[in-house]
């Protein structure tokens, strides 16, 4: 057989061997259409040239070529000389001895992209003043390739606007994942650290794709086992393989640690032996992580240690740690997530209340870290009221990237849409534009520190985050941590053409159902301002019945409040008011029926179940259309992929088909459930012309869930 016959065949067997499990996530580097982007390019791209190497550089350079190898499917490899069409690398400092200026972000980690002449040929320059710098342009220009934009006239200036873009994974060390959904963790610490799995490195090259430059390795509800000098050494192995990729790690440290591991009497944190414990601690990972980034702490919540346990302040607390770390640049992320059944106070209000004394009292490396609302991560929620109440202290938001309470790994919700909502909310801190994503960005206050935190959605499945479409928040999460200005549209606009190899009218068909889906989901989960109504503890499904429970504040009725006369939580000063903890614009728009969003309305008032909705309808009749509208909305979501089939990767669509199929039922189990459930109240029947559920409260009720996952 000729040669070339042989090819055809074996290119043949390795085609249709193929599927697209999802493994390659966004970086699949299939080849795109080059008359398209070279068309105006007068040169074709013909090699790589950088000036120095290094790990970094040399896994850029790697990237690039395999990326343009896949893309425009020729060898475009490394040269020692720049020739006509080269894509040059060069860090600020190497300029001059090619002759050349071209400004660079001052940001150490941002870069420039840019079409020009070195020794009278044309090039694509890729400079910064860093290897990663230059790294993360690679990943930008291979994104520019792989959307099939034009390469013609390239004057990019990109830098990130957030300093730490850190991941929070929930795993904990027998690698089970809290609310975890794809699978155990990625972190085999048994084979580690003597084994580095290849899954680490390409996690570490997803993240700097993205600009993710940080991770806590373990679960925020900590085990001091992490701190022993057999688990640093594993840490130490991960450390080791991130950095080159630009990523630091990072530990939740267990508050109790010096009784557990130190055998102390105490965990005081003004105790000396408590805080030579921690000092000793720190320097012993630091010997180990030079680079180490710092630590997680989550304090006197949900039953965790922490410093009121010995009549100390979270302050007092927070600094003792920093003060342990600041002589070696780490950094101290403490969890303002804190709310306690014996507090006989709305749990909305109660983070701002023990935090926004402790305004100014942080050590500078500290950040308190916010959820994005004042309750958890729900499909729904007005932003937290601390943002912006606390201007001496570095905030940072933290935002679930893991589906706990938008559907687990079965429902299609593309959050970056939630995400876009929550950073560019208003809290009117300084005036109009006091936006949460300034805050965190540390813009709004002029705090050098800045962070972001996303709960992380990744585990050892083989597309790595369970539902294939959960890759598109991932990836949303470390773009808005880069660019907290980007939107949801664009995010979704650079996400799908990397992920799908389809035509434009798929890719827009794709776009709509991902810029739809978080809003279905909370028409048929919590629609107006409805919020924490899911099963008990597990969080699956539907539970608006779920009472008497040892915490008042992990019910259900204690949410919804529903009664004969009405529904919803009155948050305003004839209830908790806690409407007064936002700045006076916006507790004004919230506090007013004509002006608070109907989105949040019973999030704030409690309402007869006749209250006109803008709409025209009354409440109740309001609420079960949402639910309604919401299951049909999932049918329109399944039409849509339905007509996809051939024109997305045939693994995608069948994986995709079926998990929307769960949705819709589970779209309808919760329809049903609140439906009847809230009826029982109301006493009004289900608006005409709506199909009656299938079965009857009491069934929905009765529903038991054994070992569902990330509980
Ligand atoms: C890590 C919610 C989740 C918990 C989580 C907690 C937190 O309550 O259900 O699993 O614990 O938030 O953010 O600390």
């Amino acid at each position: 057989m000729k040669a070339t016959k042989l090819i055809f065949l074996l290119t043949l067997l390795n085609l249709s061997a193929f599927a697209d499990n999802g493994y390659r996530l966004w970086l699949k580097y299939d080849a795109i259409n080059q008359t398209k982007i070279l068309e105006n390019y007068r040169e074709e791209i013909s090699s790589i040239y950088s000036f120095k190497s290094s790990e970094t550089i040399s896994i850029a350079i790697n990237e690039l070529e395999n990326g343009l190898e896949g893309l425009l499917q020729k060898k475009v490899q490394s040269d020692p000389t720049i020739k006509p069409g080269s894509i040059v690398l060069l860090k600020e400092e190497d300029q001059p001895t090619h002759k050349i200026t071209v400004d660079v972000p001052d940001h150490e980690h941002g870069y420039i992209i840019k079409n020009t002449i070195i020794d009278q040929k044309p090039v694509i320059l890729i400079s910064s003043k860093s290897d990663i710098g230059i790294l993360y342009g690679v990943f930008n220009f291979l994104r520019i390739l792989q959307q099939e934009l034009p390469i013609e006239n390239l004057s990019i200036t990109e830098e990130p606007k957030i300093e730490n873009r850190i991941l929070n994974h929930w795993d904990n060390l027998d690698r089970t994942v809290e609310r975890g959904y794809a699978g155990f963790s990625l972190w085999n610490w048994q084979t580690l650290p003597g084994h580095i799995e290849q899954r680490y490195i390409d996690y570490a090259r997803a993240n700097a794709s993205i600009g993710i430059n940080g991770t806590v390795l373990t679960n925020v509800n900590a085990n001091s086992t992490i701190l022993t000098p057999e688990w640093i050494k594993k840490v130490k192995a991960l450390a080791d393989t991130f950095r080159p990729y630009g990523i630091k790690v990072y530990l939740p440290a267990r508050f109790s640690s010096p009784i557990e591991l130190g055998k102390l009497p105490t965990a005081d944190p003004l105790d000396p032996q408590v805080i030579e414990w921690w000092e000793k601690k720190v320097a012993e990972i630091y010997k180990v992580i030079p680079d180490f980034g710092g630590f997680i702490v989550k304090a006197n919540s949900e039953g965790q240690p922490g410093p009121q346990d010995y009549g100390r302040n979270h302050a007092d607390g927070a600094n003792m740690l920093a003060k342990a770390v600041a002589p070696f640049n780490g950094i101290i992320m403490w969890r303002a997530f804190v709310y306690s059944n014996e507090v006989p106070d709305d749990r909305a209000k109660q983070a701002y209340n023990e935090f926004k004394p402790l305004d100014g009292k942080f050590d500078k490396n500290v950040l308190v870290q916010v959820k994005n609302g004042a309750i958890d991560f729900q499909p729904r929620e007005p932003f937290h009221p601390l943002f912006g109440a606390m201007p001496n202290t570095p905030l940072m938001v933290e935002l679930q990237i893991t589906q706990e309470y938008l559907g687990m790994s079965t429902n299609l919700a593309y959050l970056a849409t939630l995400f876009e909502e929550n950073l560019k909310a208003d809290t009117y801190a300084k005036g109009k534009g006091s936006t949460v994503g300034k805050i965190t960005a540390g813009k709004l206050d002029n705090h050098s520190l800045s962070a972001i935190a996303g709960v992380a959605n990744i585990g050892n499945d083989i597309n790595w985050t369970g539902h294939p479409f959960a890759q598109s928040n991932w990836y949303a999460f470390g773009r808005l941590a880069w660019d907290y200005e980007l939107s949801s549209e664009e995010i979704a606009d650079e996400w799908i053409p990397m992920t799908f190899n389809t035509d434009k009218a798929s890719e827009d068909s794709i776009k709509n159902m991902m810029m739809g889906s978080r809003e279905t989901i909370v028409n048929y989960m919590t629609p107006l301002g409805l919020h924490h109504i899911m099963g008990w503890s597990h969080h699956y499904g539907p539970g608006p019945w779920i009472k008497d429970k040892p915490r008042a504040d992990w019910t259900s009725v204690y949410y919804h409040q529903a009664d004969n006369k009405g529904i919803g939580f009155d948050r305003t000063a004839t209830g908790s008011n806690a409407v007064a903890q936002y700045f006076p614009e916006v507790a004004r728009q919230f506090a007013n029926l004509d002006t608070c969003p109907e989105e949040y309305l019973l999030w704030f008032h409690h309402l007869p179940w006749d209250y006109k909705l803008k709409s025209g309808d009354i409440l109740w009749d309001g609420i079960v259309k949402h639910y309604y509208l919401g299951a049909e909305q999932v049918k329109g979501m399944q039409n849509t992929w339905n007509a996809l089939e051939g024109k997305v990767d045939a693994e995608w669509h069948r994986s995709v088909k079926q998990l929307l199929a769960i949705q819709y039922e589970e779209a309808v189990w919760w329809r049903n459930s609140c439906v009847l459930y809230f009826q029982s109240f109301s006493n009004r029947p289900i608006p005409a012309g709506l199909p009656k559920p299938d079965h009857d409260l009491e069934y929905y009720e009765s529903l038991e869930f054994k070992y569902v996952p990330g509980n």
